[in-house]
């Protein structure tokens, strides 16, 4: 087993001391940063992607691969300039007012930034103007909006008529999920898009985020 796909496989199993270990090992090599981020890092959660889609893994078992990947981009970050990785764009993202549900969300933003977009989280309970000042700061591609709470759905509705309020609805492509939603609804309150799990909602801003 070459020494990248052992970087890949401790990703993919969410061993998160080798993935370090190993990672730290190549930097003591000198090895390519990029090439242990895509070839051993990105690799692993290539392999995570299709069997958490299949319902072959879980979450518990995705945020550990996850967690694992980002054990090994904290080591490689202060060697790596901005430039050298591009980005695929900004998304915001958030759980709306009144909502403290996060599992989800996290989960979404991990799976967003091992996928190479810049992801901007505001956490839990995010109030409609948190969301708007927030798009004026990092005038982001995407705003992701989780809700796991019938009676919450509704602030989406309202950040999205508080963006175009201020403009800035036409730059920005809303997105949104959690279990109670569905297409239908995201139609309803005329969102860009929604998706039911993490990794379909990074081949949604793959496909929003041009
Ligand atoms: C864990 C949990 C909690 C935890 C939350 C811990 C945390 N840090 O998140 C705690 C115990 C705090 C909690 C509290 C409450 N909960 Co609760 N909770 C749950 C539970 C069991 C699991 C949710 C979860 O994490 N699922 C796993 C994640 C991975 O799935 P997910 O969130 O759906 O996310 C996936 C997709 O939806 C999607 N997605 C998610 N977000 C986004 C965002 C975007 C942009 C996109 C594209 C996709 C996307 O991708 C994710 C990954 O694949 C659910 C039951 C359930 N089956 O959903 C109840 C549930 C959501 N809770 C419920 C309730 C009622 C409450 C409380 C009101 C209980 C109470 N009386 O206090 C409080 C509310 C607190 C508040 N103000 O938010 C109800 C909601 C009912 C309803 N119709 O609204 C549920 C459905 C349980 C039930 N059957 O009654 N809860």
């Amino acid at each position: 087993m070459s020494d990248f796909t052992k970087l890949a496989e401790a990703v993919f199993r969410g061993d998160f001391g080798s993935a370090g270990q190993i990672t730290k090992e190549f930097i003591d090599n000198g090895t390519d940063p990029l090439a242990i981020i895509n070839q051993g890092l990105i690799a692993g959660m290539d392999i995570v992607a299709p069997k958490f889609k299949a319902g072959e893994m879980f979450v518990p078992e995705v945020m550990m691969a996850a967690r694992a990947m980002a054990v090994g981009m904290e080591l490689l970050k202060p060697l790596i300039n901005d430039v050298d990785i591009p980005s695929k764009g900004t998304v915001i993202i958030g759980t709306v007012a009144g909502d403290l549900h996060d599992i989800g969300k996290n989960l979404v933003a991990m799976i967003l930034e091992s996928g190479g977009f810049k992801v901007i989280d505001l956490g839990v309970d995010v109030s409609t103007d948190k969301f708007v000042e927030a798009a004026k700061e990092y005038n982001p591609q995407v705003i992701g909006m989780s809700a796991l709470l019938t009676t919450t759905m509704i602030a989406m509705k309202d950040t999205i008529d508080a963006l175009k309020e201020a403009g800035l609805r036409e730059n920005i492509k809303v997105i949104v999920g959690g279990a109670p939603l569905s297409q239908d609804f995201a139609n309803q309150i005329g969102a860009d898009g929604y998706a039911s799990d993490a990794m379909s909602a990074k081949e949604l801003c793959e496909k929003l985020a041009v």
